[in-house]
């Protein structure tokens, strides 16, 4: 069994800071830990907008705290984020993330898992890792 906490994870390999730094994701699990999925703690800072496009990877989210909306660039519709929200971009959406007044704190699970630093590229997207 892995047991693990967030407080283990801050300040180590595992606590991934973003470039423009409009979030911070805590990854509690990843690809050496077998199972098939990466889950993480995402804080998104409130206030900030954020372009994500993961061509490579599969992604839900589930919001425990905050509020915000995620916008479908395939669609354009905005879908209201809050505690209880799930979203998941089974089309490999385009999409833009914002939090509002208060941080978003968001469960993340990747398909395929993650393996550690990955942080987005100009496209908001993560490289496939062979
Ligand atoms: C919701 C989302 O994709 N936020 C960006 C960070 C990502 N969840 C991660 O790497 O944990």
């Amino acid at each position: 069994m892995i047991v693990r906490t967030i407080s283990e994870l801050i300040g180590t390999p595992r606590e991934v800071v973003s470039s423009n730094g409009n979030w911070v994701s805590r990854r509690l699990l990843l690809r050496d830990d077998g199972m098939g999925f990466s889950f993480h703690e995402t804080i998104i800072y409130a206030g900030t907008e954020t372009l994500i496009w993961y061509k490579n990877h599969l992604e839900a989210v589930y919001c425990v705290d905050g509020e915000g909306e995620v916008e479908s660039l395939i669609d354009g519709e905005h879908y209201p984020i809050k505690p209880g929200t799930m979203y998941a971009l089974n089309k490999h959406d385009k999409h833009v993330l914002r939090a509002f007044q208060d941080d978003l704190r968001l469960v993340c699970v990747f398909n395929p898992p993650l393996t550690g630093d990955e942080t987005h590229d100009e496209d908001g997207s993560y490289p496939l890792k062979s």
